[in-house]
């Protein structure tokens, strides 16, 4: 609040009053001099008072009506997969491009929490209400986190909740084997819900506000119910009535595949799996137990359609989960805002409702945080964090808008020339991504094991279940219904259809959904091996325009910021044109189709 005038009255008054705005909604409104705050309590003020710094001067300029800002999903999230231990192959955060983690060092929750503080803030700031501290892939050290080592996390919670965000923890499904010398976790054995039962009621002593469970059960080697021939809502809803009484709830994942697939298998579809195995549970799933379920069917490619089964289980709680960390989209050592594409997939009607409005679980997201200085890694891969979380208060919000916001906030005062540019070297990234590596919706194509750069046929013979296909006549995946495995028919109408043909189904997933000759000819009225070219000498045009433009701005901000994005350019042109090369000569070879406008492809 600033006391600003001689006649004592305020600029800004943060009121507590007016029910009906629930626990975190508040309203604001101008009159007489006067900005008024106004929430049912603390965590609304919080927001409230964001709000007023995003406004900056025109909160306190002119006259205007009462408005009210209500977040649309309850539950705005981050998943950290932090190890506590660092681990031989993922290190101390799997998947992280931001340096160490910003809860765990040398084997033990930091001691400073300043920063876990400044942290705090941060996400408030952006709208976010809930963090889990710790990797879905639960190893043994981290096991202990739920029982003797839950001090630590409570030290973390602690921190954490001034900021109205609330501590999640990701716990092994064999915990009680693991932790209790159980002989079993069967999910319907007495000792073992009489286990997690007291294990539970611990850790709410610990943090009487603790949020709930993460459980990545039966997938890529998690221990899960499959093992008792127990089903995964039988699993879920174990957990959920442990919680219940605390008001906890369980995020329960979706990521169920076979990963040990054998290639030859032409039957076995990995984008099927998660709809498979859920869709003949939905109403099996306890009212606090939350399936979470990534965007798309895969895992966080470049381009995926919308996963169906978002929208296949009415009767289940969903949340959604995509990934700030950027595995497949350049590990923030590229450029890539992924604003458009996520409120494309929160755009994205499976039915009557969108897929923001079916979120009812909330939205959940991949943390791309960690302890380097600029937070993130790459300075301008914070405008993804901050994306997430105003999408997830707001799923249709204009990203454009959202960007813009973001810009005005991290630079304040910036003149116009060091707004558009890096409105400019920002918008068009994502795309310019898509360009540069896999076409058409077909995934992959990375280096094996750490993701990043390209590797046509990385994983072509792998027992990953992602694969593409391409031989000397075309390329692509048939997952049609008449002559495919079948995927596209667990949408609805009109979706099922759409994807059903190669005629309907729209350019950028042509390859995802079919198996097409490279002259096929596109809506676009290109072929797909001339599309393949033309994007990827496009793709890398951009990312040398976009460094020009950062070039430019040199002088108009911190000197340090601006040399970490410049070098992170090097980085990523180096390995856009990779990228470009390696999968140009590989189409060129196997189709013996010239470029039309003779570029040099290497032979
Ligand atoms: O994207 C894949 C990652 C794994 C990750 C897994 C998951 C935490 O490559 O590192 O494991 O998804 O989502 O569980």
């Amino acid at each position: 609040m600033r006391d600003a005038s001689d006649d004592g009255s305020y600029d800004l008054v943060l009121a507590l009053g007016a029910g009906g705005l629930g626990d975190e909604g508040f309203t604001v409104a101008r009159e007489g001099g006067t900005t008024t705050v106004t929430a049912s309590g603390g965590r609304g003020l919080l927001y409230g008072l964001f709000h007023v710094v995003r406004l900056g001067e025109a909160a306190f300029t002119g006259a205007w009506a009462l408005r009210t800002h209500r977040p649309a999903l309850a539950l705005r999230m981050l998943d950290h997969w932090d190890n506590v231990a660092v681990h031989p192959v993922m290190g101390q955060v799997e998947r992280g491009y931001a340096g160490g983690s910003l809860f765990w060092d040398d084997g033990r929750a930091r001691g400073d929490v300043e920063r876990v503080r400044a942290y705090g803030r941060l996400l408030a700031a952006c709208g976010i209400n809930a963090v889990a501290v710790n990797n879905v892939n639960v190893h043994e050290t981290e096991a202990h986190l739920l029982t003797d080592r839950i001090g630590e996390v409570a030290l973390l919670a602690d921190a954490l909740r001034p900021y109205g965000i609330r501590t999640h923890l990701s716990v092994t499904f064999a915990a009680p084997v693991v932790l209790g010398g159980t002989a079993t976790a069967d999910p319907l054995d007495g000792a073992v819900r009489g286990w997690w039962s007291e294990a539970t009621r611990r850790v709410y002593e610990a943090i009487p506000d603790f949020g709930g469970y993460v459980v990545k059960a039966d997938s890529e080697g998690q221990p899960g119910p499959f093992a008792y021939g127990r089903s995964h809502a039988d699993g879920a809803n174990m957990l959920a009535a442990v919680l219940e009484p605390y008001g906890g709830t369980v995020h329960w994942r979706a990521f169920v595949y076979n990963h040990r697939q054998d290639w030859r298998d032409r039957t076995t579809d990995r984008a099927r799996a998660a709809y498979d195995h859920f869709v003949p549970l939905d109403g099996a799933f306890a009212g606090n137990a939350v399936l979470q379920v990534k965007h798309g069917p895969m895992d966080f490619q470049v381009r995926e359609p919308v996963s169906p089964l978002i929208g296949a289980m009415p009767r289940t709680r969903p949340a959604v989960e995509l990934q700030v960390t950027q595995e497949y989209t350049g590990q923030q050592r590229h450029v890539c805002w992924l604003g458009p594409m996520w409120s494309e997939v929160l755009r994205f009607r499976p039915e009557d409702t969108s897929v923001g409005g079916l979120a009812r679980g909330g939205l959940v997201a991949v943390s791309n945080v960690g302890d380097d200085p600029f937070w993130t890694g790459h300075p301008l891969a914070q405008a993804n964090l901050y994306t997430f979380g105003r999408l997830a208060w707001r799923p249709d919000a204009e990203p454009g808008e959202v960007l813009d916001e973001w810009i005005g906030l991290t630079f304040p005062d910036a003149p116009a020339r060091l707004a558009d540019g890096l409105h400019a070297v920002l918008d068009g990234s994502w795309r310019s991504y898509e360009k540069y590596t896999a076409p058409l919706g077909v995934g992959f194509m990375v280096q094996p094991g750490h993701h990043y750069g390209p590797s046509v046929d990385g994983y072509e013979y792998s027992p990953w279940g992602t694969y593409h296909f391409a031989d000397r006549d075309g390329i692509g995946v048939d997952r049609s219904v008449a002559t495919g495995t079948g995927y596209a028919g667990q949408y609805g109408k009109p979706w099922s259809e759409l994807y059903e043909s190669p005629d309907t189904c729209p350019d950028e997933l042509l390859l995802f959904f079919h198996h097409v000759p490279y002259g096929h000819v596109l809506k676009s009225g290109k072929t797909v091996i001339q599309h393949i070219y033309d994007t990827h000498f496009e793709g890398v045009e951009e990312v040398e325009e976009a460094r020009a433009v950062w070039a430019s701005l040199s002088g108009l901000m911190d000197p340090a910021r601006h040399a970490r994005v410049a070098e992170r350019y090097e980085e990523q042109l180096r390995c856009a044109r990779e990228w470009r090369d390696q999968v140009n000569s590989y189409f060129l070879r196997k189709s013996g189709v010239a470029d039309a406008r003779g570029r040099l492809i290497h032979l």
